[in-house]
């Protein structure tokens, strides 16, 4: 068995970026690490979340003089309007990603760019949103799918559909505290309209409006995008990658996909291996084509391609200071603006494909489903085209890798557990022999580590050491996004990574054939941790707020985490954040952030920013919750 001496540890991590700051100086390229320390020490009231400049009177903000805005906003109204801002810009970032995977299904068509490469799971989808199938051409069918998907965003009767997907008691909590979203595009407009000055400035009001918004993203938003992702590129199963910048290759043509969308990446990805374009690379003069993924783009296709991971959110201007990185196409969400200008100092090309994302300095080639082969093919020419413009003196590869096993949506893990008893009782299938270990006390419990990286703290650290000590502690993890790729790079995404468990967590591993940390995919995947969490209390029959299962972002940064976070305490789960919503200016907002949402959803935030202390209080809160159900 492999030991801690294969992983790799965020110490040679840092001198990996120590050593490509080097690089940086030496081109005298600006890093996130000069602009940090640039905007150190932050504005302590962007901070506390207590400025406003919701109108023209402002800006204005809580001081001990001034304790009210001009309109009369005092710091619990103020701090209450930003946050709920950013859920909604979180939430639309999600949906707007999931519409547009939507309007490719309806562009989807027999010998087209773009097909239906997972019926089954169209066929479901159809059946539960009363589209007719029996004898219709599976592309109507899936235009159809789509056009009921896309009224989900601005249905002007009704409620969504998916929340129903939701056990019981989660459905008539909703019902009850008057939580269950109507409409995306209706959620968010309505925090805009409670925002706007001269509206609400009641904090219960608009946490709860909150609340709304984050369910229409989890449990509508990211989940339709989940859902219409699998079935146009088919739903992930087990396979192995790898991850970290040594995945780059001196000898080959290195181009990186970037951003959240994989429908172009997914195009890119088939381009490459088209002989004519593999052919072409040989003529340049190199080995072949060596595409990677970075930040959520990569997770989506790992998934599916076991394409490897050449990073995570705080990596990104490092892949282009290795030298090496021919082209770097992103899509959209958590792109550094400051990309095209690091790219200039170096030969690497830097395109954006979506008119979403629009950065001065890049070469803009936007994405058209109807030509999306043809562009990709265009791109990929154009990286083995810039392949020879490398400045030898400017390279560096760092040599971390790390093998990983990726691609475990709750299919495959019903599959994995189908392989020790034979659960599959129904067409959904049953957790029966996770529960099972969890009553038993072989696995305590499981938690959801997702999100990003942060310089507020110590990058990768609080990942790691969070996933540390819960494996140590026989706590099962599931991880997305960032906080996914930062077990990939240290080696805890691959089955031999067990040992870093307990006795319990290591039998279970054994048993089932996984790996400890499993790898559900990107961003938007965690409405599949929202489905697995919900089949888990189904096959148990315990509700989901009393499972000893939580969720924890410790280096979260972004709008959407804010989202996210508001979905799963709206679904009843507990929360641990490693970093401060930027509301603690409001005494009234802290608590409503971690007690307040208890009495309305019973789940709340926990706050640590020592992940050592963060850690402990999930064993603990695991433990409680174990305690309170008798077991
Ligand atoms: Fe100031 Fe009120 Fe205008 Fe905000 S809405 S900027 S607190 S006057
Ligand atoms: S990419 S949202 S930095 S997880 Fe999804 Fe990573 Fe956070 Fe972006």
């Amino acid at each position: 068995m492999k030991t801690l001496e294969n992983m790799t540890t965020i110490e040679q991590m840092e001198e990996m970026t120590a050593k490509l700051k080097e690089q940086a100086v030496k081109v005298g390229a600006e890093t996130y690490e000069d602009r940090v320390k640039a905007q150190t020490p932050h504005c302590k009231f962007g901070e506390d979340g207590v400025c406003c400049k919701n109108c023209s009177m402002g800006p204005c903000r809580v001081t001990p003089k001034g304790q009210r805005g001009i309109c009369g906003a005092d710091a619990h109204a103020i701090a209450a309007r930003n946050y709920a801002r950013m859920i909604a810009a979180g939430t639309a970032s999600h949906s707007d990603h999931a519409r547009e995977i939507l309007h490719i299904l309806h562009s989807t068509k027999k010998d087209g760019p773009y097909q239906v490469r997972d019926e089954a799971k169209l066929l479901r989808l159809a059946a539960e949103w009363g589209v007719k199938s029996e004898g219709r051409d599976i592309y109507d069918v899936a235009h159809e799918v789509a056009e009921v998907g896309l009224m989900e965003f601005g249905k002007p009767f009704g409620k969504m559909l998916f929340p129903k997907r939701a056990p019981k008691e989660r459905q008539e909590c909703w019902e009850k505290q008057d939580l269950w979203p109507r409409a995306i595009d209706r959620e968010i407009a309505t925090i805009l309209h409670m925002t706007h000055m001269g509206n609400t400035a009641d904090p219960e009001a608009l946490i709860r409006q909150g609340i709304r918004t984050g369910l229409s993203n989890g449990w509508g938003g990211s989940m339709i995008g989940t859902e219409i992702t699998d079935i146009l590129f088919g739903t992930p199963v087990e396979r192995t990658s790898e991850g970290n910048l040594g995945t780059l290759e001196k000898e080959m043509v290195n181009l990186v996909v970037h951003g959240h969308d994989p429908a172009f990446s997914e195009m890119v990805v088939t381009a490459t291996e088209l002989k004519e374009l593999q052919d072409h690379a040989k003529k340049v003069g190199a080995k072949g084509i060596n595409v990677l993924g970075l930040c959520c783009t990569a997770n989506e296709v790992a998934m599916r391609h076991g394409v490897r991971m050449v990073g995570n959110f705080l990596q990104q201007e490092n892949v282009i200071l290795t030298g090496v990185c021919d082209m770097m196409c992103v899509d959209v969400q958590c792109i550094f603006p400051a990309l095209p200008k690091l790219a200039a100092c170096f030969h690497t090309k830097f395109v954006t494909s979506s008119p979403i994302a629009r950065i001065p300095g890049a070469t803009h080639v936007e994405f058209h489903p109807e030509t999306a082969l043809e562009q990709a093919k265009e791109i990929v020419k154009m990286a083995i085209d810039n392949f020879k413009n490398r400045d030898e003196g400017k390279i560096y590869i760092p040599e971390h890798k790390q093998p990983a096993v990726v691609g475990y949506p709750c299919e495959q893990i019903i599959t994995k557990l189908d392989g020790v008893t034979n659960s599959h009782i129904d067409e959904l299938g049953s957790y029966r022999p996770a529960v099972d270990a969890i009553k038993a006390g072989v696995i305590r419990g499981a938690v959801g580590i997702v999100g990003c990286n942060n310089p507020k703290v110590r990058p990768d650290f609080s990942h790691f050491a969070i996933m540390e000590e819960l494996l140590k502690n026989d706590i099962l993890i599931v991880a997305t996004g960032c906080a996914a790729q930062l077990a990939t790079k240290a080696g805890l995404l691959n089955k031999e990574a067990k040992w870093a468990c307990g006795d319990g967590l290591r039998r279970v591993c054994d048993l089932v054939d996984i790996p400890p940390i499993l790898h559900m995919g990107a961003c938007v995947d965690i409405s599949r941790i929202l489905l697995l969490v919900a089949g888990i209390s189904r096959d148990w029959g315990v509700n989901m707020n009393q499972l000893p299962i939580v969720g924890c972002a410790p280096e979260w940064m972004s709008e959407k985490a804010v989202s996210i976070a508001n979905y799963v305490i709206g679904s009843g789960i507990d929360v641990y954040l490693g970093i401060q919503p930027q509301v603690m200016g409001s005494s009234e907002m802290a608590g409503w952030i971690t007690e307040g949402t208890r009495k309305i959803t019973g789940a709340g935030f926990i706050i640590n920013t020592d992940p050592k202390e963060l850690v402990k209080s999930i064993v603990d809160g695991i433990e409680a919750k174990r305690a309170a159900i008798g077991i």
